[in-house]
């Protein structure tokens, strides 16, 4: 089981909602400089201008005895109202409807935590820990990883990329719908990131064989080799994602939709499964083909096969497509080299050997 992935609290009213508001008063996406101007913003402390106190109390040469034995922040919790004695000497009281001190606002009575001040008169603001209009949830931290960023729930890699554009390349928590956060690894660089890994294998491991089955691995490792998600998640995510992207860490890749994702399960339980499969770019050994059917092996969808995902220069003709695809008639790879594929019986030697054939490589499945 899992560890360590707990629950972010989930606002089921506004569990659809992205707004904007949040980032809007979220402070870690404040700029660091420029003065703060704005109203009802005063800092404990500071010395500017503060609205008059009621008529018990004086700002500046005040008269309260309670208020005259130091000048530190001192605080009376002894009634309902939290008195507050700021830096300077001012004296305020949190929930007498009138902003002073410290105070960002004071709505008396009205002050709540979800409100539009809080009971400690401070406006509601994303990381003050409290649930408010337009968040999701709100863990009271800047960490994007949590399953909670910038008051948001993500459910792709792709949604914490756009919360925040400086989240790195890591182990995320997302939410995919179903009934536990699922840990992820996000690959926050490649063509823009916000791609979310649903499988890693290395070359030699017998993977591939069951993007059509149920057979999650590492699931508390995302960003270890060999790493699966369950067939449930991957399924979840299909409905957030639109892209689909293979490669092994290089030059050599494969674009196509995320619905091509099970594709393979459409030619039955066999290990001669194949498909044509529209590829909106396919990058092998500095050939780029666009928009391209390319004849596609899905073995996997039968105990025993070798995997998924395999294209055979050659056998293209499984799918009445030309043959050698990247240079017309000439084959780039060893003859029956599975490109993209985990056969590691069927490797390319061909110099310069695919990507995903040599030594060490770990071919990454991920969505976006
Ligand atoms: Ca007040
Ligand atoms: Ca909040
Ligand atoms: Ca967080």
């Amino acid at each position: 089981m899992r560890t360590g992935l707990g629950r972010v609290a989930v606002s089921a009213v506004s569990a659809a909602v992205m707004t904007t508001a949040c980032l809007d008063d979220n402070p870690w996406f404040e700029e660091p400089t420029g003065s703060d101007s704005g109203g009802g913003t005063t800092m404990i402390g500071a010395t500017t201008t503060v609205t008059p106190p009621p008529a018990t109390t004086t700002s500046g040469s005040t008269t309260d005895e309670d208020d005259t034995e130091d000048d530190s922040e001192t605080t009376d919790t002894t009634s309902s109202l939290t008195t507050t004695t700021s830096m300077t000497g001012v004296m305020s009281v949190c929930g007498d409807g009138i902003p002073e001190g410290g105070e960002e606002c004071d709505e008396g009575a009205d002050n709540a935590d979800d409100g539009a001040c809080t009971t400690a008169c401070k406006f509601p603001a994303c990381g003050d820990g409290l649930l408010q209009a337009g968040e999701v949830c709100d863990d009271g931290n800047p960490a994007p990883d949590d399953g909670c960023v910038a008051c948001q729930v993500p459910r792709t890699c792709a949604e914490i990329h756009m919360l925040d554009g400086n989240a790195p390349s890591g182990a995320y928590v997302l939410d995919l719908g179903g009934p536990d956060p699922v840990a992820v690894y996000c690959d926050m660089n490649t063509t823009g990131g916000g791609w979310t890994v649903i499988e890693r294998s290395a070359l030699d491991d017998p993977i591939g064989v069951a993007l059509f089955k149920d057979y999650p691995v590492n699931l508390d490792q995302p960003g270890e080799a060999p790493f699966r998600l369950g067939r449930a998640a991957m399924e979840l995510m299909l409905a957030n994602t639109t892209e689909l992207r293979i490669d092994c860490g290089g030059a050599d890749y494969l674009l196509t939709s995320s619905l091509a994702l099970f594709e393979g399960e459409q030619g039955g339980a066999t290990c001669e499964n194949a498909a044509a499969i529209m590829y909106k770019e396919a990058s092998l050994k500095g050939y780029m083909k666009t928009d391209v059917l390319l004849c596609t092996g899905f073995l996997g969808a039968e105990d025993g096969c070798e995997g998924a995902w395999y294209i055979d220069e050659g056998a293209q003709y499984l799918c009445q497509s030309e043959p050698f695809p990247w240079e017309f008639m000439i084959p780039v790879t060893s003859q029956s080299a599975d490109t993209f594929a985990v056969d590691a019986a069927v490797k390319d030697t061909q110099d310069p050997v695919h990507d995903c054939h040599q030594d060490g490589a770990v071919r990454v499945v991920m969505l976006r």
